[in-house]
């Protein structure tokens, strides 16, 4: 596919300053009147009125009245480009109004106007306004925006848009109208409407400026007993922005819509965000802890974007992560604030490992300001969304809070109401600072994760301690396309904050400040500590201060000791899951036979962690007790030039966890009592982390030999699968029988499904459980899911539980040395390519490591990719994903 490029960005022709939407619901087709006030751009380049389309049938058109003949305009595929009106040249300021027919029902698409269930919704972003009308379809074109529904009164009582609520009326045959209109200029990806029945949650925001804001959150009918968390999280988010960053909010009246056909998590609309079920939904039998921390986080992510995204959105989509990576800071620290700091930074480094590291070393690997794409939906990705979180931390780190929050301020001030660049928004932080951050930009610009090697040394006569870092960062596959296309590469060294401690014998900080950030701007950089008294072992990046690879060698005792007495949560846990991936790794060259890999230290600090985890943090302990995922393991092997092998990987890891049961089965069990619930349920506080950490250990229970097991686990996860109120519990056990071979499994996964069946969301972890699992024919239990009822490919929620759990969750089986896995994917990708080419494309992401594997298994994926790459009319998102797979 055709990519384009950064460089060639040129502004609008045309602007549009206000539009007019007529949209009207009919049983066969929607029509959509559209009424745009045009204007020339005088910074633009000149030329013809060129509109964007796609999949419109074309009415009428007319300019300042009157309809232009054919020879006036080009009607393509996807576009209309307007050269004069009625032979005249086209005037300065003109008005155009278009009448288009457009086909919701047929949209599988789910981007543009789609059907789902009994009602209308949308989803415009990136570039969906475009299947609705004819528009300039790019965020640098800011308009006004009025928007009349009409659709039948009795089957879409709620017809909503952005902002406010302006007129209602009657039309005939028993149809209703409802006119919204959008006090602030919007690019077009933002618009939003909704025509469906729906019952709503009400409630009320009053601002600390005394406004008072309206909230509602709209669901399918019957489901209101399941908002109330979403709600309570909109409010929190509220407070949280004003208190926080002094933002408030700047409408009368905030709507949250849940739709069940959704192809991501949730959509920030100026004042009518449009979710996700999963990310709505939720009453503690049915919804997990993490599902209500999830709606937490992306409740208060869309929430944020009003400000950083909305009120300065972005000047083109190369600059995603302008709005993105910032908001997903926002979101991180709402999280750090409003549950526990460690535990959250935790869970989201190692999401960067399991996600973001790997795609930075894959195909795919693009910078968070990509210089080119071929499709802009496959560039919401976890370097866009994760590693610009991550960069945007990182000018946090360099500045301090208040600095950072000051430059906040500069951004808004002056950047409101337009349309900026990444350079734009750290312009603003170096301003508000006055920290040179020019080198810091590089970081926008490379992709892949740079390594940094770390030696220290400590001299006992002078009391001094030597730093010495090595940063380097090898071209990927990006930097090669781009060298390809005559494009420089800046690639002079980054400028990394490596937050460092230095822990002492006895465990203390021997640094005043405790934690000291090292600004590394060169290649090589000695740093020097003096007055350290005893020779301490460094703590480097501590709350994981930059996404780097670490490579510094320091022996189990060290990484004990920082285990044992780092002052930072975050590099406590990471000593011990570099502990264990050292062990692993040995385990995994053993080829994950036998035990004599697993040293007795290591047993022993875990049941350290354990007890300290009753003490004190239980949720920290059970983030201690996770050992490091397959998928992390795997980048491991490739970062040290081995083919990547799943199966002693699995074996591996399922060894440590055996010789773990076996070895501490006291504690565990001992841990199980002491962490028995004493209060009712409630999905956050303490009570979360003792759930986790006694769902962790019942997990490493059940890893028991078959006699213990059957005796004493399996009555414990059975009960817990049928008797525990809440859905957390409940699916930590139904988790754990999926694995195991016993009749007892079936019969449960059984009872859930007849339990569940009428709650999508709750029949998603069904699927998912299974296609998780480890046990052997779990790829043909994908495929016998797939024929299901439970199952349906057009929803999108149901392919990510069944297909992608199966594919990114389950590598030994996706992995499988016969192909299967990848032929499972690959005919899923064929099939929904047609019918909804975005999530056919993150399925297709799922074969990004296939060259890290070895020769038998890269010939299967090979096959795999090929069969998917010459598939008849294959969508752009798909040719793009595989195609950069094959290169
Ligand atoms: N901005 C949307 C994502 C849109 C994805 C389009 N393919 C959700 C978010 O990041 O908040
Ligand atoms: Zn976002």
């Amino acid at each position: 596919p055709q990519s384009i490029y950064l460089k060639d960005y040129t502004p609008p022709a045309w602007l549009v300053d206000t539009v007019d939407l007529h949209v009207a619901i009919h049983d066969t087709h929607a029509e959509v009147r559209a009424t745009l006030a045009c204007r020339r751009n005088p910074a633009g380049p000149g030329g013809a009125l060129v509109l964007d389309g796609e999949e419109l049938a074309l009415q009428e058109l007319a300019i300042d009245g009157a309809a232009l003949a054919p020879f006036c305009y080009a009607l393509a595929d996807d576009r209309l480009a307007i050269a004069s009106a009625n032979g005249a040249p086209l005037p300065e300021r003109l008005t155009l109004a278009t009448r288009v027919r457009i086909a919701p029902d047929a949209n599988t698409q789910l981007s543009g106007l789609y059907r789902s269930k009994d009602g209308y919704f949308t989803q415009c972003e990136a570039q969906g306004f475009r299947r609705i009308t004819f528009y300039p379809d790019r965020p640098d074109v800011m308009a006004r925006f009025t928007c009349t529904i009409e659709a039948a009164r009795e089957r879409f009582p709620q017809l909503l848009s952005n902002g406010n609520l302006v007129a209602t009326g009657d039309a005939t045959d028993g149809r209703h109208w409802a006119r919204w209109e959008d006090p602030y200029a919007k690019p077009c990806y933002l618009f939003a409407l909704v025509a469906a029945k729906l019952d709503v949650l009400e409630d009320r925001f009053a601002t600390r400026s005394g406004r008072t804001v309206r909230l509602a959150v709209y669901v399918e009918p019957g489901k209101l007993d399941q908002c109330g968390h979403a709600m309570a999280a909109l409010k929190k988010s509220m407070a949280w922005d004003e208190r926080r960053f002094g933002l408030e909010m700047d409408l009368d009246h905030y709507m949250i819509v849940a739709v069940g056909d959704f192809n991501m998590g949730a959509m920030e609309n100026k004042g009518l965000n449009i979710f996700n079920t999963k990310y709505v939904l939720a009453r503690p039998d049915t919804a997990t802890d993490a599902d209500f921390q999830g709606i937490d986080r992306v409740v208060a992510h869309e929430y944020f974007h009003n400000w950083t995204g909305n009120r300065v959105t972005c000047r083109d989509w190369f600059q995603l992560s302008l709005k993105e990576g910032l908001t997903v800071f926002r979101d991180q620290e709402f999280g750090a604030d409003v549950h526990s700091r460690a535990v959250t930074r935790i869970q989201e480094v190692r999401a960067l490992r399991v996600a973001q590291f790997p795609e930075d070393a894959g195909p795919m690997a693009h910078p968070i300001r990509p210089a080119s794409y071929a499709e802009i939906n496959n560039f919401y990705t976890a370097t866009v969304y994760q590693k610009g979180a991550e960069v945007v931390r990182m000018i946090h780190t360099l500045i301090g809070e208040a600095a950072f929050r000051r430059g906040m301020d500069l951004y808004f001030a002056r950047h409101d109401g337009q349309a900026v660049t990444c350079e734009d928004f750290v312009a603003a932080m170096q301003d508000a600072s006055g920290v040179d951050l020019a080198q810091f930009r590089r970081w926008y610009a490379r992709a892949g994760t740079p390594h940094l090697k770390a030696e220290g040394r400590y001299d006992a006569q002078a009391r001094r301690y030597t730093l010495t870092l090595t940063q380097s960062l090898a071209p990927t596959a990006y930097e090669k396309r781009l060298q390809e296309a005559g494009l420089a590469i800046d690639d002079g060294p980054l400028h990394i904050p490596v937050a460092l401690g230095l822990v002492l014998p006895d465990g203390s900080d021997a640094l005043p400040e405790k934690t000291r950030v090292l600004p590394l701007t060169q290649q090589s950089q000695t740093f020097v500590f003096d007055g350290i008294p005893a020779a301490p072992v460094a703590s480097l990046l501590r709350g994981f201060s930059a996404p780097v690879h670490l490579d510094f060698a320091q022996g189990d005792e060290e990484l004990a000791h920082l285990m044992a007495w780092d002052s930072d949560p975050v590099n406590r846990w990471e000593a011990g899951q570099r502990l264990a991936t050292r062990i692993l790794l040995a385990g995994i060259a053993a080829g994950g036979e036998g035990t004599d890999w697993i040293p007795d230290t290591f047993v022993a600090a875990v049941a350290r962690v354990l007890d300290d985890g009753l003490r004190h943090d239980a949720a920290l302990a059970a983030e201690a007790l996770i050992l490091p995922a397959e998928q992390v393991l795997a980048e491991e092997m490739a970062g040290a030039g081995k083919a990547i092998d799943p199966e002693a990987i699995h074996r591996a890891r399922i060894a440590l966890r055996r010789h773990l049961a076996a070895r501490l089965r006291d504690r565990f069990e001992a841990a199980w009592a002491a962490l028995a619930p004493t209060e009712p349920y409630s999905p956050d506080g303490p009570q979360v982390g003792r759930r986790a950490l006694r769902n962790l250990v019942l997990g490493y229970l059940a890893e028991s030999d078959a006699e213990y097991l059957n005796a004493s686990v399996m009555p414990r996860l059975t009960a817990q699968c049928s008797g525990a109120g809440n859905m957390t519990d409940v699916i930590a056990a139904l988790g754990t029988l999926a694995n195991l071979d016993a009749p007892e499994r079936t019969a449960a996964l059984d009872a859930f499904h007849s339990r569940w069946q009428g709650e999508a969301l709750v029949v998603d972890k069904w699927l998912q459980v299974q296609a998780t699992s480890r046990l052997p024919g779990t790829a043909a239990r994908v495929r016998e899911l797939m024929r299901h009822a439970a199952f349906d490919i057009r929803n999108p929620n149901k392919v990510y539980a069944l297909v992608r759990a199966f594919c990114a969750a389950n590598p030994r089986h996706f992995h499988a040395a016969d192909g299967e896995g990848y032929r499972l994917a690959a005919d899923v990708i064929t099939e929904l390519q047609a019918m909804n080419p975005q999530v056919a494309a993150r399925i297709a992401r799922s074969f990004d490591r296939w060259r890290q594997v070895d020769a038998a298994r890269q010939a299967h994926a090979r096959a795999a990719l090929e069969r998917i790459r010459d598939c008849a009319g294959l969508a752009r998102d798909v040719a793009e994903v595989v195609g950069k797979a094959l290169e």
